[in-house]
């Protein structure tokens, strides 16, 4: 296991549950990513993301990544929507494989051809089982998913549960960017039981502190804001990671 992993997994077991700040590199400059970097260290988030389902990449994005680097110590990790999301400035990348696409190009197409760019830039890939929840957003739609009802967390589960036999260590619930309201509680709870061995993300339409609350307080292991920071600015953040830790603290072990 490499480094970026072991720094992840040695948060998680030393938190409980942590906090990633997602930054979208087609709305943020160099300058605006190395303060939001230096803010949410300070504020105690453990990694930043960047990506996004329609990123520009190339130079834009390598700038925005080491805008990244420059605000704090903080590892940043690649998100990458498509082949455009790769920078050689990431410390890794969430080698994602989209579960529930209808289309394999989103689930070992796009990861053959940018393995080899992988490689040549010597980014750690972290393997992640990525399952789009309803109503999916952007990544749901562009990913020509087909999305599993939010009232269905068995069959978040099952997905789960195979990604965890397939040997994925990350699974990541994606309810779509700016989606109204995160994924339930419920299906973070029966994922977690029944794919135990997966650390789990979970993602989209996270806006209060209640929420990333009641997430941390059902299992999950990473939780994921991005949309927050640029709607309501950095101070928000400060409410999410103090839900995560009340969430943990509730936890019936
Ligand atoms: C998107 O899950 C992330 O992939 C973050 O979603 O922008 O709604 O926080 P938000």
């Amino acid at each position: 296991m490499k480094r970026v992993e072991e720094y992840i997994n040695e948060k998680i077991k030393s938190k409980g549950c942590i906090h990633m700040a997602l930054v979208d590199p087609d709305k943020c400059t160099p300058e605006e990513a190395r303060s939001i970097s230096q803010n949410c260290q300070e504020l105690g988030s453990s990694a930043l993301m960047i990506g996004g389902s329609t990123c520009v990449g190339g130079g834009p994005l390598d700038e925005t990544v080491k805008g990244l680097k420059s605000g704090s110590g903080l590892p940043v990790i690649l998100f990458p929507g498509s082949l455009f999301g790769l920078s050689r400035y990431a410390d890794a990348v969430w080698f994602m494989s989209v579960l529930n696409s209808t289309n394999t190009y989103y689930m070992t197409g796009a990861q053959a051809i940018g393995s080899r760019m992988v490689k040549e830039y010597g980014l750690e890939a972290i393997p992640l089982g990525y399952i789009i929840i309803s109503p999916g957003g952007t990544a749901g739609f562009i990913s020509q998913a087909m999305a599993v009802p939010y009232d269905k967390p068995e069959v978040a589960s099952i997905y789960a549960l195979a990604a965890q036999y397939m040997g994925m260590r990350f699974v990541y619930l994606e309810r779509g960017s700016g989606s109204d309201s995160p994924v339930s509680p419920k299906m973070v709870q029966s994922v977690k039981q029944t794919a135990s061995n997966v650390k789990l993300i979970v993602g989209g339409g996270i806006r209060t502190k209640e929420q990333a609350k009641e997430l941390a307080k059902a299992g999950a292991d990473i939780i994921v804001t991005g949309n927050i920071i640029e709607e309501k600015g950095i101070n928000e953040l400060r409410d999410i990671i103090g839900g995560i830790e009340e969430g943990v603290n509730e936890r019936s072990v």
